[in-house]
């Protein structure tokens, strides 16, 4: 795993332990902006009143970003798990998940590097409704969460277990192309969208939390938009 150790501020980890075929250059750029604070308006926004979070811009295309592995999971072989504290761990193929309901959402996404798309398109499966399954224990506070490209990130549980939040395999009704995270990966739209991981392979439910790949390089814990909540 990575070297999370580090201390805020003393040799935070860089590229050190980081997935290998990772993008050193765009990595230790959004390390220097988190150290340096960039694009912080210091106003709060409201979500009631602005469609646009505060220090975003709106973009129609779609930018990709990842850490520059983009894997191929074929469907056959994807699978999810939920895990950890939980009553019932799943472990889901490609055949089971699909044989859940499929749902469609619509929400904005809001990337930290400053840019947000609306209305976007997404079907897929409830978040909810397989957490519901898993039961969590009442010990469960927060979730870490595994992609086949070795990215990680960490979110509450409260703000993965909310109705909008779908694993999606569709955008704009087509299947959702690699590039993007397909076949499978969360959409949480209320947070930047460094907590919807791609290729995602699994979540794990913990008692504490657990930084991920860009927490422990200096990106918020939770990443509100609304609060600016870019980094820690
Ligand atoms: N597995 C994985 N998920 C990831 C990332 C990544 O590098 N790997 N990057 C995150 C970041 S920083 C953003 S902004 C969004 C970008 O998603 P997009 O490429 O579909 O726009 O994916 C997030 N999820
Ligand atoms: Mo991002």
């Amino acid at each position: 795993m990575t070297d999370d150790t580090a201390p805020p501020g003393t040799g935070r980890p860089d590229t050190a332990g980081a997935p290998e075929g990772t993008r050193d250059k765009l990595v230790r750029t959004k390390q220097r902006w988190a150290e340096e604070g960039r694009l912080l308006t210091g106003a709060a926004g409201d979500p009631l009143r602005d469609r646009l979070p505060p220090g975003q811009r709106l973009v129609t295309d779609w930018p990709v970003l990842d850490l520059g592995i983009q894997p191929a999971v074929a469907e056959a072989a994807a699978r999810l798990d939920i895990d950890g504290l939980v009553e019932a761990p799943l472990s889901l193929s490609w055949a089971e998940l699909m044989a859940l309901p499929q749902e469609e959402r619509r929400n904005d996404i809001h990337c930290v590097t400053q840019w947000s798309r609306y209305d976007n398109d997404w079907r897929g499966l409830s978040v909810a409704a397989l957490l519901a399954r898993a039961r969590p224990r009442a010990e469960a506070r927060f979730v870490t969460m595994e992609s086949h490209d070795g990215y990680t990130t960490n979110l509450p549980l409260a703000d993965l277990d909310r109705p909008e939040n779908l694993l999606a395999t569709h955008w704009d009704g087509e299947p959702l192309s690699r590039q993007h995270g397909g076949p499978l990966r969360l959409v949480v739209p209320h947070l930047y969208f460094w907590k919807s991981p791609k290729w995602i392979r699994r979540i794990t439910l913990i008692p504490e939390d657990r930084l991920g790949f860009w927490e422990v390089r200096g990106y918020h814990e939770r990443g509100d938009p609304w609060q600016e909540e870019r980094y820690s």
